[in-house]
């Protein structure tokens, strides 16, 4: 078994036994839910379970409650979520809330808890503030936890979301399996420069199923990229879509489009339909250069579209979805350059850094005031830029604005290249990190720690 990445720490920033409790305790008390909603209990156990990724194969998958994904949780914005975990794995495991702004302590990493050893259980519960599509997943020996299924996710309502014929949650990931139908254990140089892509496509868990939608119909769907490496540059059978939302929930206005890409850990919500009776619709992810060994020079599906016989729609898909304040207007001066690097070494074949140093010690940031920070690619391979607990939004990529404003939990920064990002600290202090979100470059190193200091 190899060690957490979040166990890498300078001296003396990692946090007492009794400051941690303190501050959960905190945390736990200070979770209520908003008048006339609930607490939405849920027991998840991490443990092993047989379960067919590919139809006749065995494949002995770790997972929440048995299945690949985890149960989706489902709840509105002012709920509370309450989760009991318990590990019933040979390793410790945490989990981590992606995307959700909570508070620190329920962050789920090893940097703000204990990870949850074997045989124990430790409970989350924490306040929804935002409706959108997050996940939740293992933040602990990632690059094994994850690829073998300790991944779900996490639908937050609200009563102003748009009305749809229905509501679908797609996860997208992929696997490699050995032979003998188990997942091959982490390799090193091409993989960890590359990341983990796996032969095999998953949608929700199994290799390129079919779902049954009626004609006539738009439904919403939830895209999560819950892959370790691979980059979805997201296609429906070369259709028109509308994004809705990102990250963060709703987008300003639909944007339709023909592709959507999901670098690792994004989310996108589509409006996808109407279609006509008898058709077939492929899933697929375009052929992209992400600077990988790797290449993809065709189409690759994840899961075909059946269209049955036409049912009536009440789906209305409005020209305005919500309003998105911009957090900076006019010019602005960075005031973080984060430099995501890579150097040669023993370990992993291909170490990354942030700003040359490993498991990087950043400065802190206080509570109200902004931050603008230029996020620079100083290698060939693209890298998805995740921050914890903190909505942005992209300001720039290679200098040029974006094609909307969003709020955005992940965001690509190309090979070689660079994004601006604006971020507000809200009053949620505590350790927080940032980090590339392809498990192998996380767990070689790039990845930051930092304080939100009130
Ligand atoms: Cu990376």
């Amino acid at each position: 078994m190899s060690s957490s990445p979040d166990h890498h720490y300078h001296a003396g920033t990692v946090p007492s036994e009794a400051e941690r409790s303190r501050a959960y305790a905190e945390a736990y008390a200070a979770a209520q839910p908003d008048a006339g909603h609930r607490v939405v209990a849920v027991d998840l156990e991490a443990s092993e379970a047989d379960w067919n990724f590919v139809p006749g194969i065995t494949t002995r998958a770790w997972s929440f409650n048995g299945t690949v994904p985890g149960p989706t949780i489902e709840a509105t914005v002012g709920d509370v979520v309450e989760v009991r975990l318990t590990n019933k794995l040979r390793e410790p495991t945490v989990i981590h809330w992606h995307g959700l702004r909570i508070p620190a302590a329920m962050d789920g990493t090893g940097m703000v808890q204990r990870p949850v050893g074997p045989g124990e259980t430790f409970t989350y519960r924490f306040r929804l503030p935002d409706a959108g599509t997050f996940w939740y997943h293992s933040h602990f020996n990632e690059t094994v936890q994850l690829e073998r299924g300790l991944y779900g996710a996490l639908v937050v309502r609200s009563a102003d979301d748009p009305v749809f014929d229905a509501d679908r949650t797609l996860v997208l990931d992929d696997v490699e399996l050995e032979d003998d139908g188990q997942v091959k254990p982490p390799g090193w140089w091409i993989e960890s420069h590359d990341g983990r892509e796996g032969s095999i496509r998953l949608l929700n868990g199994m290799q390129e199923p079919q779902i049954t939608m009626a004609a006539g119909q738009i439904e919403r769907w939830r895209i999560v990229n819950a892959s370790s490496a691979r980059y979805v540059l997201l296609s429906i059978g070369g259709r028109a879509f509308n994004i809705i939302g990102t990250d963060g929930g709703l987008i300003g206005s639909p944007v339709s489009t023909q592709q959507m890409l999901l670098a690792p850990a994004d989310r996108g919500d589509i409006a996808v339909g109407p279609f006509t009776e008898g058709e077939t619709v492929r899933i697929e992810s375009l052929p992209l250069d992400r600077g990988s060994f790797k290449r993809h020079k065709k189409p690759e599906l994840f899961g075909t579209v059946h269209v049955s016989a036409a049912a009536p729609s009440v789906a209305q898909l409005p020209e305005r979805l919500r309003e998105i304040k911009p957090l900076v207007t006019g010019s602005v001066t960075p005031n973080r350059e984060v430099r995501l690097g890579f150097s040669l070494g023993l370990k992993h074949g291909v170490e990354f850094n942030i700003n040359r140093e490993q498991h990087h010690h950043a400065d802190p940031v206080r509570v109200g005031e902004l931050q603008v920070w230029d996020i620079s690619n100083r290698s060939p391979v693209h890298h998805p830029f995740h921050l914890h607990g903190f909505f942005f939004q992209v300001l720039e990529v290679n200098g040029e604005p974006p094609a909307f404003l969003s709020w955005e939990d992940t965001a690509n920064v190309p090979a070689f290249g660079r994004i601006r990002i604006a971020w507000m600290p809200d009053d949620r202090p505590g350790e927080w990190m940032y980090h590339c979100h392809i498990l192998e470059h996380h767990a070689a190193g790039m990845m930051a720690h930092f304080d939100v200091i009130p």
